[in-house]
């Protein structure tokens, strides 16, 4: 595969105007017939330069510019381009093509999808349905008419409006689409199937009823009425907060069951993974209900930040995707627990982007070069370009940062454009120069920021130094400093907030501020500081950094008890739990009897015995960090003594504080079984610490607890409470009781391919010994089948990612297994198979006996035969 640059850009020799589709759908194929109204960029330069159209596993049929028919002598038909010499500076090109939607097991491009038809073309996949200049920055008029047998796809769909339909004598019909708004030929979409919808409406701030409808299989009509709510949400909140207003007569979503990510965008049509957006409280938990309503969002928003301004080439993808994943994750904080929401955002992307900045595919938030575009969509383009907008926030203050985007969208409006215009847009407003700031897009790695402080007793100053740094990544050996803004406050003895006063001020200035760090190594010196204080530092994780400062275990107890800012209690009790787990980790590795710190059970006795405290912040300070974290975290990550030491943990834990979990836990479960279930904020905190505390009680394997878990599992009304319980069982000793439960869940929900996934999942990340034979045989389950993405990730996915201790088998089975299935996806689904191999990445981090085995299970990959581009690339950029 060749490597595409971002220094090559230039822009398109020919625009398209106006695109006419016409699909008829077969069975066995589907015509394609595209008429395209084309001229001469006039920006690109003089000439008339040979026109190149992308396309890909095309059957050309026919071929004319202007109404005359070319012949083979005409063009030049290669694996992925067809060239042609255009007549004049405005033109017109008509193609037919026949494709095989049937036997599209790549879901990507025109597809079927349990008996629906569907597309999927972002990034590159348009060019699999037709000859086309595919690349955002060509911007088009869409129509579309599509056509098919009427009783097998009833519902005919497409982007924009309905402006005609019809039928035909021999039992089809046609509907025609319209869309007013110019787009690139990645937000095109086209949905035909046997499909029901739910409707509703939603009146615009300027007075506008748009049209609201989900559609799905008959049979989940019933599952839609939460992301319809959501969607209603999303609309309102984005009216509010950023004055944007949606701007079709319609909006609709799709749900499908094959679907590589989680949704898409696609212009007024919107095409859903199942699982991103079907809830229902029986057999969706709510963390599945939290994330229907965050893409929902998250797609919603799209509309602006990415569609009415959508990106110049692909390597600015974190400019739609970042700013999204930041409105969504805003629009979470205000539906729900801020800190709660911050919380899980934080510890996702230390544990997975941190681990992705620090592997052989670290890239910057704009990269500057990649083979395959698909393997692009990554947790650094998304988590980290989030990070990076939410850094612009803090830096301008939310009313700047409000005039910053309200001029670049409007500026932009029916552009495609660069993440230096949506800075450029930035700076304008606010008056701020962002021009160091710019090196997040464009410097890979984690910076490190170590904190040193000083306090002058006389003087009564206190001064914290940062030191700055960035390890190399590849391609980049040597890193400038970036710009870190580190949000803080300082604690005095009794945990009250003092004034801030730098010197060189005239006054003090609030009590928390934010200090931005742009130099390698820079002071900041506090004045009137009577006593030495406890800084609060990063507060809001307010950089993605990796921050240190020498906190002893009683400064961190301190912290969690006192800090004002929630996010960062949370944060001293992760660091003192990470100190407390590296201590037992160097005692397993020196064979040494674990003993656990008491001080860490006594914060976590206090947290629990504080009835004032949120439910759901008490659940987030139960839980410790997770192995992945603590591998992150490890030099050389040692899987076994992680895993001991955080079990032997959770034992202490579960030993020690019995009474209070066991009383906490039985307020929360009564409470329960007396009140209907709402997925909301207060209920869904008390699920979550009543989780908990039940996986704790667990450890302690006693009848009385299996009881209380048998009853969880069996009277629950939700699938929260009901799949908590599952898992508890899954991970205990009482083979019985965890056989009749994982048999009852199978018999009654083996019809609900969604639930089914959980079900495996349950069992692929269950630690007990052999993990990798139950997944073997789960390979096997009739529910079970490769070229369904939600079962991969769910069985196979799950079982890499979350069983360290038995994907990191010893005798490298685990790694054998994931490259035999990374093998087989690879000629099916080839963006499934270069996710999945993740994992094996990270060889880097493991001891030499692991290392050599992941390696030799990468080579075998890279041997194992004609590889597609997506597996070719992580796999080498891997071994490199
Ligand atoms: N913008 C969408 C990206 C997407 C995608 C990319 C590659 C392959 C399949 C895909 N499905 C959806 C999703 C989003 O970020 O909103
Ligand atoms: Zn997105």
């Amino acid at each position: 595969p060749k490597t595409v640059y971002l220094k090559d850009y230039r822009a398109p020799d020919y625009l398209i105007d106006e695109t006419h589709l016409t699909f008829e759908l077969f069975e066995d194929h589907t015509l394609v017939h595209a008429q395209l109204v084309m001229r001469r960029n006039p920006a690109a330069g003089s000439g008339l330069p040979p026109l190149v159209l992308d396309g890909q596993q095309l059957e050309l049929l026919s071929l004319a510019v202007d109404d005359v028919p070319l012949g083979e002598g005409d063009y030049q038909l290669g694996d992925s381009h067809l060239t042609l010499q255009p007549p004049r500076d405005e033109f017109v090109i008509d193609s037919s093509v026949r494709i095989h939607p049937e036997s599209n097991t790549a879901l990507e491009g025109l597809y079927k999808s349990s008996g629906m038809f569907c597309t999927q073309c972002e990034a590159e996949g348009f060019r699999k349905i037709t000859f086309y200049l595919d690349r955002p920055d060509v911007m088009s008029k869409f129509t579309t008419t599509l056509s098919a047998v009427q009783k097998d796809y009833p519902v005919l769909l497409s982007n924009g409006n309905p402006i005609a339909s019809g039928q035909e004598e021999d039992g089809r019909h046609w509907a025609t689409w319209q869309d007013p708004f110019m787009k690139p030929a990645y937000l095109f979409a086209l949905v035909a199937g046997d499909l029901w919808c739910i409707e509703d409406s939603f009146r615009t701030m300027s007075g506008r009823d748009v049209a609201l409808r989900i559609y799905v299989e008959p049979e989940n009509i019933g599952k839609l009425q939460h992301g319809m709510d959501s969607l209603k949400k999303s609309m309102k909140w984005d009216e509010e907060v950023y004055g944007r207003e949606y701007d079709l007569d319609i909006f609709m979503i799709v749900a499908v069951n094959d679907f590589n990510m989680g949704a898409m965008e696609n212009k007024g049509l919107n095409i859903f993974n199942s699982s991103c957006v079907l809830a229902h409280p029986e057999t969706a938990t709510d963390a599945a209900h939290q994330r229907v309503e965050a893409v929902v969002a998250h797609e919603y928003f799209h509309n602006w930040s990415g569609n009415r301004v959508t990106c110049r080439d692909w390597f600015q993808l974190s400019l739609k995707e970042g700013f999204t994943v930041f409105r969504d994750a805003e629009f979470s904080a205000d539906m729900n627990s801020r800190t709660v929401k911050r919380i899980e955002d934080v510890a996702f992307l230390r544990t997975q982007q941190f681990a992705e900045d620090g592997g052989p595919m670290a890239h910057p938030v704009r990269p500057d070069a990649y083979m395959e575009i698909s393997n692009f969509y990554t947790l650094t383009i998304y988590e980290k370009g989030a990070e990076v907008l939410r850094m612009i926030h803090t830096l301008l203050g939310a009313e700047a940062f409000r005039q910053g985007s309200d001029l670049y969208f409007d500026r932009h409006d029916g552009q495609a454009v660069t993440c230096d215009d949506f800075i450029k847009a930035m700076e304008d407003a606010s008056g701020v120069d962002l021009a160091q700031f710019k090196r997040w897009y464009t410097q890979s790695g984690t910076p490190r920021l170590a904190v040193e402080e000083a306090y002058d007793p006389v003087a009564h100053t206190y001064s914290l130094t940062f030191r700055q740094s960035c390890p190399p990544t590849p391609g980049q050996e040597h890193k400038e400093p970036f710009v870190i803004p580190v949000a803080m406050g300082l604690l005095d003895a009794h945990g009250n907030e003092l004034p801030l006063r730098l010197a060189g001020e005239d006054a003090a200035d609030g009590t928390s501020r934010v200090l931005a760090v742009s130099a390698a190594e820079q002071r900041f010196t506090f004045v009137d500081v009577a006593h030495k204080p406890l800084p609060s530092l990063l507060r809001g994780f307010s950089a993605p950094v990796k921050l240190s400062f020498p906190y002893s275990r009683d400064q961190l107890m301190f912290l969690m008890q006192h800090d004002s800012d929630g996010f960062n209690r949370w944060e001293a009790g992760q660091q003192l739990s990470v100190q407390v787990l590296q201590e037992l980790v160097d005692q397993h590795q020196r064979d040494e009897a674990l003993s656990l710190d008491p001080r860490l059970i006594a914060a976590l006795r206090s947290v629990l015995a504080d009835e004032s405290l949120d439910a759901a912040m008490v659940a987030e300070m139960l839980s410790l960090p997770a192995e992945a974290y603590l591998a992150e975290l490890s030099e050389v990550a040692d899987v076994d003594a992680i895993h001991a030491a955080r079990e032997f943990a959770r034992r202490e834990i579960s030993r020690e504080l019995f009474d209070l979990l066991w009383a906490r836990y039985q307020t929360c479960r009564e409470a329960s079984r007396t009140t209907p279930y709402a997925a909301d904020a207060a209920q869904i905190a008390r699920r979550s610490l009543q989780n908990i505390a039940l996986s704790y009680l667990a450890l302690a394997a006693s009848d009385e607890v299996v009881d209380v878990c048998e009853e969880q599992f069996e009277h629950a009304d939700n699938m929260t409470e009901r799949l908590a319980a599952l898992a508890v069982l899954v991970n205990s000793p009482f083979e019985a009781e965890k056989a009749n439960a994982l048999a009852k869940f199978a018999d009654y929900f083996k019809d609900d391919a969604l639930v089914m996934d959980q079900w495996f999942s349950v069992q692929a990340g269950s630690p007990l010994p052999g993990g990798l034979e139950r997944v073997e045989a789960l390979m096997h389950h009739p529910a079970f089948t490769l070229k369904n993405p939600n079962k991969v990730r769910a069985l196979i996915g799950a079982f890499a990612n979350q069983n360290h201790v038995n994907f990191h088998r010893l005798d490298g089975a685990g790694y054998r297994f994931l490259a035999d299935q990374v093998i087989a996806l690879n000629a099916l689904n080839p963006q499934i198979a270069s996710r999945l191999l993740t994992p094996l990445t990270r060889w880097r981090k493991f001891d030499s006996a692991r290392q050599a085995l992941m390696r030799g299970e990468l080579e075998r990959i890279l041997a194992s035969g004609e590889l597609s581009s997506d597996v070719f690339e992580v796999v080498s950029k891997s071994l490199a």
